[in-house]
């Protein structure tokens, strides 16, 4: 493989490890646990696995003996997020520290190799060329949903085959409650395999206390705030355009809200406010009109609107049509199957109950097709497929019109769209989330050593220096609740949405009507791997501001 200068230099770079596992570890083991919530109805469906304690490692002054060698199997689940290909030479590092004759199988793409047998051995000159750079090509990763004991049973003959004693499930908040239902299988089935889930997602919606952000969210928000930055500047410079730029978060608006901290936009919707006041698709365009004439007063008609990928879904009204969507499309899939577009859209028509077949209606016919495609393999609606930046822009330019009509605007309205998504998926891990997958993974390996099953790896204190991060472990259970899935009830592991009370969100709420009638926009720069700490190793905004430190002065 060819390889650019920078990442020739870049493969070079030694991820720092935390003191506690630079070197043989011993566990320190906590108090036992409770999922979040429904806890009565999550211990009955994980009786081998609930209430497990949450454990630390401390380093081990008096390390006894060379361990007995052991395989490990991984695959890597979902979306690609920057790291992952760290989180691979973690647990490769952290096995062969215990024992050179360990063995690291990686089951290509996604949780499908593992179902069907399809796998490679990772060896040390293998992970050598991947190691800090971005993507998950090293194995492959897929969306295959591992639920069924007829899935866990194909698993197990190549667990059994390869020797393997732990699998390590790389995903997001459902591939790690998919971790969790392997690991209750097998513990009740009596067998000696464990099951690690690594909390990995761009959409930075899988965390809680223990795990407090998510592996690849840092280096995919410093990527589009990058390119926000540039679309700012030149939107500044030519004083033409409103540009509408949807971010990726399948649900949660965390990355827009991060993007908003490091470029300062005239706009970032919030879904989760959104939600919180029962906002309906024409209050938001009401609210975009009104930034746009105020600016237009000051004779600018540019300007920057960031929406959260999952704004459709946070919209009270939309978020009940889909849910009776999802409903409609699994009762009658048999019905639907291969009709045209048309067909098939007065097909599901006719099955919506009065009120949603209105609002369905109403909404471009493009729209209407997007939210009614296939779900993924989890049961959501492909959030990313669906234009919500065309959708609001073009709904505002009509009220604009309106407005333009009764003279209550007067400016110029010429639209760009933009969607980031896929852009920053893959990029090179920002030394953050290169130490801190490198962290997890080598965490995870400790934790397959100490023999523990239905574990997350969790790396805390991020805030702090590298030496001082805190590595453990934390049950899956406890971070499970119940919902509606498919049209059934089902522990998952529970979302982090935005917290409208919590410091990011406040942060920028305080400077967001300043920020509409100014322009006062950020240009955060590329990702710098090497230079200046406070330049190279900061960790997102919303992590400095969810552990009270403070974020670089604005405006
Ligand atoms: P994960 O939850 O698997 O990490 O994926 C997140 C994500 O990047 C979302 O932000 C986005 O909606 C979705 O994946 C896109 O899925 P796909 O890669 O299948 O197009």
């Amino acid at each position: 493989m060819k390889k650019s200068a920078l990442q020739r230099v870049r493969s070079n770079y030694i991820p720092k490890l935390p003191k506690a596992l630079q070197g043989p570890v011993t566990l320190k083991i906590g108090e036992p646990t409770k999922s979040v919530a429904d806890q009565e109805e999550i211990q009955k469906r994980f009786p081998n696995t609930y209430g497990l304690p949450v454990v630390e490692f401390v380093r081990d002054e008096n390390p006894k003996r060379l361990e007995e060698p052991f395989n490990v199997g991984i695959i890597l689940s979902g979306g690609q997020a920057p790291g992952g290909h760290n989180v691979v030479s973690g647990i490769f590092d952290g096995i062969k520290s215990l024992n050179p004759e360990c063995r690291l199988y990686g089951f290509l793409m996604g949780p499908s190799g593992f179902i069907n047998h399809q796998y490679m051995e990772l060896t040390a000159g293998y992970i050598k060329e991947y190691r800090n750079t971005g993507g998950f090509d090293i194995i492959g990763s897929g969306r295959t949903k591992l639920e069924t004991p007829d899935q866990f049973d194909k698993g197990l003959t190549i667990l059994e085959e390869l020797n393997i004693k732990a699998l390590v499930i790389i995903g997001g908040d459902d591939s790690n409650t998919n971790a969790a239902v392997l690991a209750e299988y097998y513990k009740a089935k009596g067998l000696d395999i464990q099951v690690i889930g690594v909390p990995k997602t761009i959409d930075g919606d899988l965390k809680n206390e223990w795990i407090e952000t998510s592996f690849g969210f840092d280096t995919a928000c410093k990527v589009y705030s990058e390119v926000i930055g540039n679309i700012q500047r030149d939107c500044n410079s030519a004083k033409k355009y409103y540009h509408f730029i949807k971010l990726m978060g399948r649900s949660a608006s965390h990355i827009a809200l991060e993007c908003a901290l490091q470029t300062q936009p005239n706009i970032c919707l919030i879904s989760e406010e959104v939600q919180a006041k029962r906002m309906t698709l024409d209050n938001i365009v009401s609210y975009i009109c009104y930034v746009i004439s105020e600016r237009a007063k000051l004779g600018w008609n540019f300007g920057t609107v960031l929406i959260p990928e999952g704004l459709i879904e946070f919209i009270p009204s939309m978020k009940r049509l889909i849910n009776e969507l999802n409903d409609i499309l699994v009762e009658y899939a048999e019905e639907l199957e291969g009709l045209e577009e048309l067909d098939k859209l007065v097909a599901i028509h006719q099955h919506l109950s009065p009120v949603n077949a209105e609002l369905f209606k109403s909404l471009p016919k493009n729209i209407a097709l997007q939210l009614s495609l296939d779900r993924d393999s989890h049961g959501n609606v492909q959030v990313s497929l669906i234009e919500t930046e065309s959708l609001i822009s073009e709904m505002v330019a009509k009220r604009l019109e309106e407005m333009a009509e009764t003279g209550e605007y007067a400016g110029k309205f010429a639209t760009q769209h933009h969607f980031f998504g896929y852009e920053g998926r893959c990029a090179d891990p920002s030394n953050f989330d290169a130490d801190y997958t490198y962290a997890l993974g080598y965490n995870a390996a400790m934790l397959i050593n100490a023999g523990l099953t239905g574990y997350m790896s969790s790396i805390r204190n991020l805030t702090e220096s590298t030496e001082n991060w805190i590595a453990g472990g934390i049950p899956i259970t406890m971070m499970m609740n119940m919902e509606r899935r498919n049209g059934q009830e089902k522990p998952v592991i529970k979302k982090a949405l935005v917290n409208l009370n919590g410091r990011p969100y406040l942060k920028f709420a305080s400077m967001r009507e300043t920020l509409a009638l100014n322009t006062l926009y950020q240009y955060p720069g590329p990702i710098q791997y090497f230079g200046p700490p406070e330049v190279c190793d900061r960790p997102s905004m919303t992590l400095l501001l969810e552990h009270n430190k403070e974020i670089m002065p604005r405006f």
